[in-house]
């Protein structure tokens, strides 16, 4: 796949440049442990994983692992693996989430959904295949240093599991067993979202041998920036467009979302109180965080109709207020 990376107009450029930068080395990673999966008699298998691992998407969770260790003075390479993982589950719960038994997406990164080219039996085991190699790539850390693969592997497992995507994707489907509150939102979006953000971050955190202090800054900083995700995607789901989102749009019909809940204009002032916590949570960093305290703003500046005054962390950092909601086709930003 092409590595070529333009960034998008945005008041925050160096998180644009930087996404850029790393979108390649995260792209070249990734295929590395496809090649490195190939056996001679599984092409179909082969083919359905390469389709969907390496079909764009922005990277965001694999690029957040690779700054949080570049933040705590480790090279990007070491925190390769693990960024590589988190991508891998994210690319797998895509791909099983736009089965029609689940949310029966035609759509995802602009080109039909997996399930459509290869069938609902391929999709299924190519995703599962992809959850092998999740493991497989915290595997690696093991001769190095058994006590840190032991971490992220543990991490990561809770992370998918009933307390993760997996128990926050029964409540999306099943609303109706839920108490109908901000409580759902944030059960259900912290779990379906939200534990793979923090994986990433707190795997950046692991191997950047971040202290107990530093550790915690950031996982609360990750926990925020999740639900910023999520709220800014089920915001999208009803004003976004389509064509830059790689994706449809109106498709939470049956579901509870914030945005129906609360209202869009309440759904983006959340949003815009999660990210001002998820930076404040940078501030003992002072300046050398700058880059990771923009993220949030600039998932957050994704969503239609977003501006005003950018707070004082951020502003220091930021160039004049040009574009609101700017992304390349295909879902990147
Ligand atoms: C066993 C891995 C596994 C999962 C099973 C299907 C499932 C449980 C969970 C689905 C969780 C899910 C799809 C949550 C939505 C998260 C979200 C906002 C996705 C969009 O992420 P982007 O915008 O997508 O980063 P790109 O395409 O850019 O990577």
């Amino acid at each position: 796949m092409t590595t070529s990376c333009q960034p998008s107009p945005t008041r925050f450029p160096e998180v644009g440049e930087y996404l850029c930068a790393k979108r390649a080395m995260v792209n070249g990673a990734l295929e590395g442990i496809l090649a490195g999966n190939r056996t001679s008699h599984d092409d179909l298998l082969h083919s359905s994983m390469r389709y969907s691992l390496l079909s764009g998407g922005k990277r965001i969770r694999p690029i957040l692992t690779l700054a949080v260790a570049e933040f705590l003075g480790v090279s990007a390479e070491l925190a390769l693996q693990a960024a590589c993982a988190a991508e891998l589950i994210h690319c797998a719960s895509l791909m099983l989430d736009d089965l029609p038994c689940m949310d029966n997406m035609s759509i995802r990164r602009g080109r039909h959904s997996n399930h459509l080219v290869f069938g609902e039996d391929v999709t299924t085991l190519s995703a599962i295949n992809l959850l092998t190699l999740a493991y497989q790539a915290l595997l690696s850390y093991a001769s190095g240093d058994p006590t840190l693969a032991y971490s992220l592997l543990r991490a990561m497992n809770d992370a998918v599991g009933a307390d993760g995507l997996i128990g926050g994707q029964i409540g999306d489907l099943h609303p109706e067993q839920l108490p109908r509150d901000y409580g759902v939102f944030h059960t259900v979006y912290e779990r379906k979202t939200g534990r793979l953000f923090s994986f990433a971050v707190e795997s950046g955190a692991r191997i950047g041998g971040a202290s107990t202090a530093e550790f915690d800054c950031l996982a609360s900083y990750a926990k925020s920036l999740g639900l910023v995700f999520q709220i800014c995607d089920d915001i999208l789901d009803s004003n976004g467009d389509p064509k830059i989102m790689g994706k449809e749009i109106a498709m939470d019909e049956g579901k509870q979302t914030l945005p129906k809940f609360t209202g869009l204009e309440s759904s983006m002032c959340m949003a815009r109180g999660l990210v001002e916590f998820a930076a404040s949570q940078l501030a003992s960093f002072g300046d050398r965080a700058s880059l990771l305290v923009q993220v949030p703003w600039f998932v957050f500046e994704q969503v239609p109709g977003v501006g005003g005054p950018v707070p004082e962390a951020a502003h220091n950092h930021a160039a004049p207020i040009v574009f609101s909601n700017h992304a390349a086709a295909g879902g990147q930003f």
